[in-house]
């Protein structure tokens, strides 16, 4: 088990829920069907069996599942990586792999929860708090949400103004202590470590400020745009001890 570092105690992300997923492999594989003929519903009896994690099984993840919803996606370089943050903002900046390499970097390690029921325990993420960013940018007294775009060119996600300046929430550079692969969003993704994995939007370009939540790519398709582990998408069932 991870011990937070001192500036994550007593954020609302505590150990009640971190503990929480732990033990819930069994329990997700039993809640899949549920969700899944919620999203065939949705999608017209159209959806694959796993949508969002059962598509191309990397055979050395480590127990994390490649995915993507686009079949292909360009590689960015250290030279050719950039990052925006704009909308409601007093100071829109776009970021190098450079620039944000020099910010202070915050490394956490939690479990990875995807919602379709695969976990992959204890696995370190480091990058830039998105708060920082967010702050640089100057964030005007209208907004209230925040929206994610990637490079791949379909992908989105969004946080609530609140939820995106959790400490626990990084532009993340690294995972498991090495540089981002491509496969897992390099050189640059989102990390949002209390909510499932689709919230955390792999190969970031963009970061806009907004005034309303505006639902991601999943979220069009019927998943939660609050996606706590154990606590959305039909998993209020989930242990809280
Ligand atoms: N751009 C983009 N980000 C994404 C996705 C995606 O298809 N495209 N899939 C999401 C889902 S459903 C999961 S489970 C994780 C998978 O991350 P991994 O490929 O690093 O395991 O990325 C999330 N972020
Ligand atoms: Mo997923």
């Amino acid at each position: 088990m991870d011990s937070p570092p001192p500036e994550e105690r007593g954020t609302p992300v505590g150990r009640r829920v971190f503990l929480g997923t732990v033990g819930l492999g069994a329990l997700g594989v039993l809640a899949a069907p549920a969700l899944q003929r919620a999203t065939e519903a949705f999608l017209g009896g159209a959806a694959e069996r796993d949508p969002t994690g059962l598509t191309g099984l990397l055979p050395n993840g480590g127990g994390f599942r490649y995915y993507s919803v686009t079949s292909s996606v360009p590689h960015k370089t250290a030279a050719t990586y950039r990052l925006t943050v704009d909308g409601l903002v007093d100071r829109p900046t776009t970021y190098t792999l450079a620039g944000l390499r020099a910010l202070p970097q915050t490394r956490m390690v939690r479990d990875v929860q995807c919602v379709t029921g695969w976990r992959v325990p204890g696995t370190p993420f480091a990058g830039v708090r998105l708060s920082r960013l967010l702050d640089a940018a100057g964030v005007r007294a209208s907004a209230g949400a925040v929206r994610f775009t990637c490079f791949d060119g379909s992908y989105t996600e969004s946080l609530t103004l609140e939820q995106a300046r959790r400490p626990d929430v990084l532009v993340a550079l690294r995972m498991r202590d090495k540089d981002l692969d491509h496969s897992h969003g390099g050189p640059a993704r989102l990390y949002v470590a209390p909510m499932y994995f689709y919230k955390s939007a792999k190969w970031l370009s963009g970061i806009t400020v907004t005034q309303h939540v505006e639902q991601g790519y999943w979220e069009e398709r019927g998943y939660d745009v609050d996606a706590w582990v154990g606590r959305s998408n039909g998993r209020d069932d989930a242990p809280t001890t």
